[in-house]
This record gives structure tokens, C-alpha cells and sequence, in this order.
């Protein structure tokens, strides 16, 4: 059901670049590589940023911006700082190949996550909006908890912004200080972010012990996390599961005991027309594609699909067709419904 097209080094994301023949792909420890998957040939691209890699930071995702097509902009996220502190920023270039040479130029950092201690909970997912108006960033709890709940701080959020980096005129708590970028709040770990063909924005949410979760992301929404959630924390310490009335946006499917979803994407392809329309995640610790069946952005089923190793990535071809980019050392990249 699978067949792979190449193998890398811990990867992380990976991004198909319009008009191109290019799929894009980071490795966590800092490589930034074009793969042509047809012919297999690929470059490794020069001036990419200098990353902090340790815990589960490193290099991270990688997204054509709006403008890609007639100017080459990227926008790449990583970790920057030290023991001390660290912090996920968001940064854009433009990228170039020319012959055998890849290279980004005029990297310029454009956001930058509250620097705290720890190695964990990044999240730094990227996802542009269908009009290509709006950036959306996934900015984790980076395992403090309640500043998910601290609208002054962006940690534990999704935020809204412009090309530019700048909060997006409009977002809920826009007369807020400090709250200005944010357009959801209550997220532990957001690690996947895509838009259903609705226009509609959905996130993957790692959990903590059990709990992780789908969610429908609405503007101004609170998740929950940490006051209420479908898992309990490591250890066993209670945490009340989503209820109606809790005040807090219940989400759209759930997976106990936790399977780690590291990658989330709305399917509209047809390299597998019965998913067309679906969520598809891949799962770290299930080592599985995870399947939520969606109707009208209501969940109706799930399906798990064992793939025997960790997924890190799933992606959509140009022309439909469906890639996972497992995790690890020699994590493949593996191309689904053909061979
Ligand atoms: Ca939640
Ligand atoms: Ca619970």
C-alpha cells in the first residue's frame, strides 16, 4: 500500500512548493532538503537558520508562503537559545535553486515564542490560510500548563497573523494587551494545523497520558487544557474530562490510550477517493495513520491504520497523491495508494 521514494535523517515536515517539481523536507537536527520524487534526485539547501537542537526542539516546519510562486518566500520554523532558555521562532526567506544549488536568502526571524526553560512542547506548526491572508502558528504549553489558560502570554495557543509576522487585524482578543495575536487558546502540544476544503481550521493536539486530540478551531475558543481533558496527567493525577457546560470546546474526536499525533492533514485528494474529505494524522507512539471520517466538520468515525513505525508527517501531492515521512533515523518517506 506504500511505496518508498527516499529516507532521511529524523524529519520532521515536509511541504510540496507550487509550480515546482520540489517537495521540501526538514530534518530536526537542522538539514532542509529538496527531494524530486519522481526522479529521486535531491538537494540539500544552503543558508538555513542556526538551531538549537535538544529535547524535541530542532528545525521544524516548512511552508510555501503566499507569494511563493512569483518570489520563492518560505517560511520555516526552529528553536533558537540555550540550557537556560529556548523558544520556537518563526522566520521567511526565499528559496532558489539554481542548477544543483538550493539556497534561502534574507532569512528574517518574524515571530518568536516567550523563551522559557525546558525542551519540550514547541508545537511551532505553520499553516496558511486558503487566501493565503493569514499565517497561523501553533505555539505549545512548553510543559507549563496554565499559561495555556494566560491570555497574556502566547504560549499554549494558536495565533493568527499577517504574512508579515504582525497580529491579524480582527483576531478575538485584539484589545487585549499582549493578547493580540491569539486566536485560540486552552492547547497543550498543537503539532498539526490544516484547513478542510470548507475553509475551516482544524488542529491536532498531543495529550497527556491518553487525551489526545482533534479539534474544529474556532475563533476565540477556549480547549481546555490543562483544567479539563479526556487523558490524566502522567503519574495518574485527575484532570476532569470535557463535559457540556464545562465552558471549554470539547473536541471533534479523542484517542485514549494516546497515539501521539504528530501531523494532521485534510485530505482532498484521490489517491484514496474513500478518505477524500477526511482527517488523516499520523501517529507517533501508534505507530498508525489515524483516520477521522468527517461529515459537514462533524466526526463521524475513526479508523486506525497500523503502519508497524512511527509517523512524523503526512502530506499532499500537487496532483492528489498521498505522502507519510515516518520518524527517526532512516525515517522514510513513503508514498501511499500506489505499487
Ligand atoms: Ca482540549
Ligand atoms: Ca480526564
Amino acid at each position: 500500500m506504500t511505496t518508498e521514494r527516499a529516507t532521511f535523517d529524523e524529519p520532521w515536515a515536509m511541504a510540496f512548493l507550487p509550480g515546482t517539481p520540489w517537495l521540501a523536507v526538514t530534518e530536526r537536527t537542522g538539514a532542509l532538503h529538496l527531494i524530486d520524487p519522481a526522479s529521486g534526485k535531491q538537494l540539500a539547501v544552503a543558508g538555513t537558520p542556526r538551531v538549537r537542537v535538544a529535547g524535541q526542539g530542532g528545525l521544524g516546519d516548512v511552508v510555501p508562503g503566499p507569494t511563493f510562486a512569483e518570489d520563492g518566500t518560505v517560511y520555516l520554523s526552529w528553536v533558537e537559545g540555550d540550557g537556560s532558555a529556548s523558544g520556537a521562532v518563526v522566520g521567511r526567506g526565499r528559496l532558489t535553486v539554481d542548477g544543483d544549488a538550493a539556497r534561502l536568502d534574507g532569512l528574517t526571524a518574524i515571530w518568536r515564542q516567550p523563551p522559557t526553560s525546558g525542551g519540550g512542547h514547541f508545537s511551532h506548526r505553520l499553516a496558511f490560510s486558503p487566501d493565503g491572508a493569514h499565517l497561523f502558528v501553533s505555539s505549545g504549553d512548553r510543559q507549563k500548563m496554565e499559561p495555556a489558560q494566560d491570555l497574556s502570554t502566547t504560549l499554549g495557543k494558536i495565533l493568527r497573523l499577517l504574512p508579515d509576522g504582525t497580529p491579524a487585524p480582527g483576531n478575538p482578543f485584539a484589545d487585549r494587551p499582549g493578547a493580540e495575536a491569539i486566536w485560540s487558546y486552552g492547547h497543550r502540544n498543537v503539532l498539526g494545523l490544516d484547513f478542510d476544503e470548507a475553509g475551516r481550521l482544524w488542529a491536532s493536539e498531543m495529550g497527556p497520558q491518553g487525551g489526545d486530540e482533534l479539534n474544529l478551531i474556532e475563533p476565540g475558543g477556549n480547549y481546555g487544557w490543562p483544567r479539563a481533558s479526556n487523558g490524566s496527567h502522567y503519574g495518574g493525577g485527575e484532570i476532569p474530562d470535557h463535559a457540556d457546560g464545562d465552558g471549554f470546546v470539547a473536541p471533534s474526536a479523542w484517542w485514549t490510550p494516546s497515539v501521539s499525533p504528530g501531523s494532521l492533514l485534510l485530505y482532498t485528494g484521490d489517491a484514496v477517493p474513500a478518505w477524500r474529505g477526511d482527517a488523516l494524522l499520523g501517529a507517533l507512539s501508534g505507530q498508525a495513520l489515524l483516520r477521522v471520517d468527517l461529515e459537514d466538520g462533524r466526526a463521524v468515525a475513526t479508523q486506525t491504520v497500523p503502519l508497524g513505525n512511527r509517523i512524523r508527517a503526512v502530506q499532499q501531492g500537487p496532483d492528489g497523491s498521498l505522502w507519510l515521512l515516518e520518524d527517526g533515523a532512516g525515517g522514510r518517506l513513503l508514498q501511499v495508494g500506489v505499487g
